[in-house]
């Protein structure tokens, strides 16, 4: 017995959450107790009486979904993991399997923070199992919460049934402050509104303090009319601690269904702690030795007693959210394998979505493109491309920030249709409109992405800026989302340098997990997708002009299926002789044309040139060393490298003598043909920069 007074069973279950937060946070002298200590009886209130999640297994497709938007609170979600007895999964091949070992067990606990612990600084996703997304950048969570909503809404149009409601799960995320203040959320919020999603909640824990002190420094606006004004149904709870008027609004919102949810809680950071409560003190450091036993204390806990865990608490959990879970998922199981019996062909979709696989035949339809010097845009290229593997792929599906007709991501097959509100309909529309809204776009793919949906998103490549904090955490949590940049560099033309991306290739090449594929062709674009489509842990992103590009002759020139391997030798003067090539060009995407055209003077100038094109850094990266000197032989040292983009990272390729033709500036508004021009983007400028580096090369061999 730990427990010094005796408590209603609710109340020993919040106060253990709040202690097991505070201790969480002391023994690793770091971390956010004051949230844990207000939100906890929200959180409580949800999970015990509310959320469907087997602890058995976390990933049950119909499970509802909690999102822990305040990811610095994540010591109140281990605490939730640990006492609902929530096992950890493992991933064998493509398949989650269940385990008998708990998510966060009790030496987690003790090593928040710490190397190796399931206790992360903020949640991260397939690190812990029960941790829906990767929380802790603000504003992340609560979007990416609106795509599992969307996802919900999708998969039931899709897949239910007359009897078979396999997917009527809720999507709930716990929110803070900072979230609210976030644009992030309004985007998103804006969106979730306008679609009607119903079975989405935020909760709103609004304790008014955030890092610099209280939120009347900078956050006074009503959000309650805000979210109102965005079609949201608004409910206040006045006080956090009150459970039985937060289970009245959860009831409310589990009977809406024409509109999405903000349950809005006032509560008070570091409830309990006598010096520190309602204070920024309480939010981001340890209480202190003395603070914590007197927070102890007044919760009616041994103050001597650290990682308390009260008779009767894991029972409790057990004998309500545990026994919940466990009996909707078996239920759930039974109807499932009904189903399967009666629609095998939409069940095996499902199990196939489920493991990241392509159902089988996905490339049957795959277009052919024929040499043509007029050539077609690689973003042309990409809508002929996805179109032919979404007709055959139902759960391939996405779009644009309002840009489909410029980024050609618009599916156009008859029965794409549109993913239109209310989103709680039978409606399965494959094309979404994201309007303006770039981050949440993103952030949305995501949620998309980790309920098993195939998603893309598309936009120019310079808006790429806008959502970055949701690609991150994509390429953090390994999610296969496809990204389609098109308007790929200053070749892109009139609207000038604001759209002209120059530094965002660098940037997406610097991304860990981020794989980037620049084609230079249709057919590469064709070899781009396969590569794409094949992709089962991590996003990847299409960068695709918006200008023709020469379809090249490839039977004058490399078969682009070389794309697989990042870069590849696409023409060669010595290929006959097995010789050394004199100069080596190097470029990827729309300046691999002016390459070859180089090449082809230099051909006639009796000089043995070396096209190479590297659609793709990451693959190449990945190559051994054999292939990698084979087409990028270290003898050779008069190199050209041509991208219309910033130079940084073209050193690695040219080596030390070489010549990098880049971005150094930002672009020029001007028609995309003179804009290439004026930064040398262009065959003479190429020459020239080859016969400097012969002359070079020849001066270095013979210094006379
Ligand atoms: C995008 C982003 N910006 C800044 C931070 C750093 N940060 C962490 S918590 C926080 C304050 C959040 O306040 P609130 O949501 O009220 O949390 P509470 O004080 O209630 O814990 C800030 C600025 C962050 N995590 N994410």
């Amino acid at each position: 017995m730990t427990r010094t007074e005796p408590q209603n069973p609710d109340l020993l279950c919040i106060n253990t959450l709040r202690t097991l937060a505070i201790d969480q946070v002391q023994k690793a002298n770091s971390g956010h107790p004051g949230t844990p200590m207000g939100a906890a009886p929200t959180a409580y209130c949800l999970w015990q009486r509310f959320l469907r999640f087997d602890p058995d297994d976390a990933n049950w497709p119909d499970r509802d979904r909690f999102v822990l938007s305040v990811g610095h609170a994540s010591a109140l979600l281990y605490g939730l993991l640990h006492l609902c007895g929530v096992k950890q999964l493992k991933q064998h091949q493509q398949e989650q399997e269940t385990t008998t070992d708990l998510a966060v067990t009790m030496a987690d606990l003790q090593t928040f923070r710490q190397a190796g612990s399931h206790c992360t600084g903020h949640p991260e996703y397939g690190w812990t199992s029960g941790v829906e997304t990767t929380t802790g950048p603000l504003g992340q969570g609560v979007a990416t919460s609106v795509g599992m909503a969307i996802a919900q809404a999708w998969l039931a149009a899709t897949y239910n049934r007359p009897g078979f409601n396999l997917f009527e799960h809720r999507v709930f995320a716990l929110a803070g402050d900072g979230d609210m203040m976030e644009g992030l959320s309004a985007e998103a919020a804006s969106l979730a509104g306008h679609l009607k999603l119903s079975r989405l909640c935020w909760i709103y824990d609004c304790n008014h303090i955030s890092i610099e002190g209280s939120t009347a420094l900078t956050f006074t606006e009503d959000i309650s009319a805000r979210f109102s004004a965005y079609g949201w149904q608004v409910l206040q709870v006045a006080d956090a601690n009150d459970i039985a008027l937060t289970t009245h609004c959860l009831q409310i919102f589990l009977q809406t269904q024409d509109r999405p949810t903000l349950i809005i809680v006032q509560s008070h950071i570091g409830w309990g702690a006598p010096h520190k409560q309602d204070s920024a003190a309480a939010h981001g450091e340890p209480l202190g030795m003395q603070e914590t036993r007197s927070a102890k204390q007044f919760y009616g806990f041994d103050p001597q007693v650290n990682f308390a865990i009260p008779e009767g608490v894991r029972e409790h959990f057990s004998t309500h959210f545990g026994q919940r879970g466990f009996s909707e998922h078996k239920a759930w199981r039974i109807c499932f394998a009904a189903y399967r019996v009666q629609y095998p062909d939409l069940a095996a979709q499902i199990d196939c979505m489920q493991r990241r696989e392509l159902p089988e035949q996905w490339d049957a339809g795959l277009p052919r493109f024929d040499t043509d010097a007029k050539g077609l845009a690689t973003r042309d290229a990409s809508s002929q491309v996805l179109n032919a593997i979404a007709a055959r792929m139902p759960w391939l599906l996405g779009g644009a920030a309002d840009l489909s007709p410029s980024t050609k991501t618009h599916l156009n097959f008859d029965f794409a249709g549109v993913f239109e509100p209310p989103a709680h309909l039978s409606n399965a529309g494959r094309n979404f409109h994201f309007g303006v809204r770039e981050h949440a776009m993103c952030a949305i793919a995501s949620g998309m992405a980790l309920s098993g949906l195939r998603t893309f998103a598309a936009s120019f490549f310079v808006f790429t800026d806008y959502c970055r904090g949701a690609i991150r955490l994509a390429a953090m949590m390994g999610l296969p989302v496809i990204y389609i940049w098109t308007h790929d560099s200053i070749a892109m033309g009139e609207d000038g340098p604001t759209h002209q991306p120059i530094e965002q290739l660098a940037s997406f090449r610097a991304m860990p997990g981020m794989l980037l594929l620049r084609p230079a062709d249709a057919n590469e674009v064709i070899e781009a997708w396969r590569i794409v489509m094949q992709l089962r842990d991590g996003p990847a992103s299409l960068v695709l002009s918006r200008q023709a590009l020469p379809t090249l002759d490839r039977s004058r020139y490399a078969a682009a299926r070389g794309v697989a391997r990042g870069a590849y030798v696409l023409a060669d003067g010595t290929a006959a002789t097995g010789e050394l090539p004199d100069v080596l060009l190097l470029a990827s995407g729309s300046e691999v044309a002016l390459c070859i055209a180089a090449y082809e003077q230099l051909a006639h100038e009796g000089v043995k040139a070396r096209v190479i094109s590297m659609p793709s850094w990451e693959l190449f990266e990945r190559q051994d060393e054999a292939y990698r000197e084979q087409v990028i032989p270290a003898a050779v040292s008069a190199r050209v490298s041509v991208e219309a983009a910033a130079a940084l990272g073209w050193d690695r390729y040219v080596g030390r003598y070489g010549k990098i033709i880049a971005m150094r500036s930002f672009g020029l508004s001007a028609p995309g043909d003179v804009a290439q021009k004026q930064f040398g983007f262009e065959v003479g400028h190429v020459l020239a920069a080859a016969r400097e580096q012969l002359r070079q090369h020849k001066q270095r061999a013979n210094p006379s």
